[in-house]
């Protein structure tokens, strides 16, 4: 341990476990430096008690609470004097879920608390903490070490450690925004959100604060979420490779158990606890453009003629910081854009909706409205003297507005009336780290209002670009009434998918960001934050046309889809790099469009179900250990399987397809699961699959969401010879009817034999489409068609296309169809 002596080191550079348990109080404060290493440990349990579903133990002195969430969740918190802390999360907003029934038992080694699915056994001669899976017996967490702490003597209370044992062979997902392998094992890391301009593979941290681990081992999934917003640090068995631990520079050691075995299911209790992402306008899945910045109005519409002249489906311009007067958020410069409302209407009368960014930081200018109301309601952050934090950033010298102050929140989601008015669609927050030049972010002596529970920095930092996005969110939402607020964040903490998407962040026009970015948007998604993109080509730096149509392809599969660049690099619309890229990259985008109502459908499984939007291979087979070691292959909702081609030059790459049939969705080829294979991979085509037995609704091409009315949805349907079910959300796309069930489910079941193909429909909902007419594309029947029936009714229209597909049409409300040999 040579770190040990040197006193110089920033705390922040030391990350790993041990050290850092030795270091903290040196290193923050020169008083304790002179004092001896205070560490203490649990110690054996001498007593227990039970209120409700919370169940107390004690070693006379400290005291740790073991709260029965739901059948699957547990929640642990350990109080070193025994008075726990104020029982308040950002990221939770309702600890207890529904419980069916729980109960504690004594054993003369230890005390076992159960639910139906789990058992935390706490022992009694060392307060080791540990989590059964019931049904297999299995241990699937256990401490290595009881919890422990050290006073801080500079800040008052503690810093809070846990350690638990690596079991075999076990290996780490998710912890939010990380770059890197998707794989976590043998790795540290710590969470302070970063403005991380231009990141490497393995930069650490970077925007986002997601305290949220999933492990796996021995074929079963559980998770650990560490609600805990001081900086905090994760430790995947690379300082002892036995050993997981984590641990924050503040606050209570607070973390919740969450029970699989599946990581699907774990990933779905975990947005169960911090909740899902609301339906975004369907205008927000389709392409958005952005750059830093279009400017002029005369560039702005000449952008938005490129792609009409051009055929190339878009949904949203955005306008970056120089829109403002000065940089002055919810201001205009008038010079570049004289008369903004008139703009953003012909922009809306051709399809497009307008996406403006607001920054925190408020110049300080007593000539402008927004500083001025902020100062006289007392609304900017102060230092610990009451001076107000002040640092530069885009618009010179600035204060900043406290998010954790509900107050606060409501002003500054009423100063987007005006931006509403004139009719701005989306909102992009930016810089909410909160991010400062020079010194990078707020000192730690800033007080927060914490939503009336008080903290510094320390305690606030991590949700502050949370804290920040819900504010736009709620007063996007009052100010648009019924419609759907569409934000943006670059920082955030768990629980922020509550309130808006999210991109990565300044990355990089290289091959190896293309990986990482691929990598990014799997993560966010098993760290329950699933509307997540990349800048399309790369923040700094230069695509060349290949790079960045192979990143357009992996972008048609980003939840979020939006081509973004700094202001000194080349332009980087889809056509700029001329052809074949542009037809290529029209391909792609023209088939996010056509996908609509499919990824509107997964969308929804999401929100009202919390199943994840993007899956990695390790979610959809975690059984097959190679799949933890896989990081390219994913799944867009459950259907279909996206290989995104990560290497310059490549034209063929090996893709291993789960359990099951595929169908190559360009070549129709079926393909088995369970191995790998070599694709074809030219440059306009990006390797996709669909899972035999799909239904795959889809749209007409159309150059923006409601451009044309639908007269008819097609089906592409994959025969199987097993059952499979499939799902189509329908509504009005924009309001939130949704909340009073005004909206359609449609499951689809798809069954074929050797002789006959059945597709089963069942509706049910409030709200009806108004188009009439499915027209099938059945793809792969494995016999000659000699009649089909709908609802017991001969079909006479029906022919095979010249690629082979059966093509027919019927009323949309039909319950059987067969389709005989
Ligand atoms: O200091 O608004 O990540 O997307 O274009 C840079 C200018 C500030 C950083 C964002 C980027 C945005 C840029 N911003």
């Amino acid at each position: 341990m040579e770190e040990l002596n040197d006193k110089s080191k920033d705390i922040n550079d030391i990350i790993s476990f041990e050290a850092a348990e030795e270091q903290i109080q040196h290193l923050n404060n020169p008083v304790a430096a002179l004092k001896p290493i205070v560490k203490k440990y649990l110690n054996t349990v001498q007593k227990s008690a039970q209120d409700g579903n919370k169940f107390y133990f004690s070693d006379g002195d400290a005291r740790v609470e073991v709260r029965v969430v739901s059948d699957e969740i547990i929640r642990v918190r350990l109080a070193p004097h025994g008075v726990f802390l104020d029982d308040f999360s950002y990221a939770v907003p309702t600890v207890d879920q529904k419980v069916t029934t729980f109960k504690m038992e004594e054993h003369p080694e230890y005390y076992a608390i159960s639910t139906n699915t789990i058992t935390c056994n706490v022992r009694k001669s060392d307060f080791n903490v540990s989590f059964v899976d019931n049904h297999t017996q299995m241990v699937m967490s256990e401490d290595a070490s009881p919890m422990h702490w050290e006073e801080n003597v500079e800040f008052g209370g503690y810093y809070v450690f846990a350690t638990k044992k690596c079991q075999a062979e076990e290996n780490f997902f998710g912890l939010g925004d990380k770059s890197g392998n998707m794989n976590l094992r043998g790795r540290h890391f710590q969470n302070w959100n970063t403005d991380a301009y231009s990141f490497g593979w393995d930069q650490d941290p970077l925007y986002r604060t997601i305290p949220f681990y999933v492990g796996v081992h021995n074929q079963a999934a559980y998770g650990i979420f560490f609600d805990n917003t001081f900086r905090s640090y994760f430790d995947f068995g690379k300082e002892d490779n036995a050993k997981t631990s984590f641990w924050a520079d503040g606050g209570e050691l607070q973390y919740y158990y969450i029970h699989g075995p599946h990581m699907i299911d774990v990933v779905k209790r975990y947005q169960s606890l911090t909740g899902t992402h609301p339906m975004p306008p369907k205008w927000a899945l389709g392409y958005h453009q952005c750059r830093w910045s279009y400017y002029p109005e005369k560039k702005v519409k000449e952008i938005a003629d490129g792609f009409r002249s051009r055929n190339i489906p878009c949904d949203a311009i955005y306008l970056d910081i120089d829109y403002m007067d000065g940089y002055r958020c919810f201001t205009w410069n008038k010079n570049y854009f004289p008369d903004p409302k008139r703009m953003i209407k012909e922009l809306a009368n051709d399809g497009f909706k307008t996406v403006v960014m607001i920054d925190p930081g408020i110049k300080v200018d007593d000539n402008y409205w927004v500083f001025k109301e902020g100062k006289e309601n007392n609304y900017f952050c102060r230092r610990s003297d009451d001076y107000f934090m002040e640092g530069h950033v885009w618009p010179g010298r600035c204060q900043f507005p406290d998010f954790t102050n509900p107050t606060v929140r409501e002003w500054w989601g009423n100063l987007y009336k005006e931006l509403v008015d004139i009719g701005v669609a989306g909102v992009w927050n930016d810089m909410n780290e909160p991010a400062v030049f020079g010194s990078g972010t707020f000192p730690n002596d800033v007080r927060h209002n914490y939503d009336g529970y008080r903290g510094s920095h320390r305690k606030a930092h991590n949700v502050y670009g949370m804290q920040m996005v819900r504010s736009t969110y709620d007063g996007l939402k009052k100010l648009m009434r019924n419609k759907r607020p569409f934000t943006i964040t670059r920082a955030g903490y768990s629980g922020m998918q509550r309130y808006g998407c999210v991109w990565t962040g300044d990355n990089v026009a290289t091959w190896e960001h293309l990986k990482i970015g691929n990598i990014q948007c799997q993560r966010m998604s098993v760290s329950g934050v699933p509307f997540c993109g990349t800048d399309i080509g790369g923040f700094s730096g230069e695509p060349d046309g290949e790079l960045f149509t192979r990143w357009i392809q992996l972008g048609t599969f980003s939840p979020f889809m939006r081509a973004h660049s700094a202001g000194d690099t080349a332009e980087r619309e889809p056509w700029s790099f001329g052809e074949p890229y542009t037809s290529i990259n029209r391909t792609y985008i023209e088939l996010r469009y056509r996908l609509m109502p499919y990824l509107y459908s997964v969308f929804w499984e999401h929100h009202r179900y919390g199943f994840p939007i993007v899956r990695p291979l390790v979610m959809l087979e975690q059984e097959n250990v190679g799949n933890g070691f896989r990081q390219d292959e994913f799944t867009f909702g459950d259907k279909i399987l996206v290989c995104p081609v990560l290497e310059q030059g490549a034209t063929s790459r090996m893709v291993y397809l789960p359990k099951g049939k595929w169908f190559n969705l360009w070549t129709h080829e079926i393909l088995d699961g369970e191995s790998e294979h070599n694709v074809a991979a030219p440059i306009e085509r990006m390797p996709l699959f669909v899972r035999a037995g799909s239904v795959i609704p889809e749209y007409p091409v159309m150059q923006y969401v409601g451009e044309i009315h639908v007269e008819e949805v097609m089906l592409n349907v994959y025969y199987s010879d097993y059952e499979v079910n499939s799902f189509l959300f329908e509504d009005h796309g924009d309001t939130f009817a949704y909340e009073q069930d005004i909206y359609s489910e449609k499951k689809f079941s798809v069954r074929g034999t050797q002789y006959l193909l059945t597709i089963e429909q069942s509706i049910t909902g409030l709200y009806t489409p108004n188009y009439e007419l499915y027209n099938y594309n059945v793809i792969g029947v494995p016999f000659n068609v000699n009649k089909i029936t709908v609802d017991d009714k001969d079909v006479t229209d029906y022919h095979i296309d010249e690629r082979n597909c059966l093509r027919f049409k019927s009323n949309k409300n039909f319950t059987t169809i067969k389709i005989y040999n």
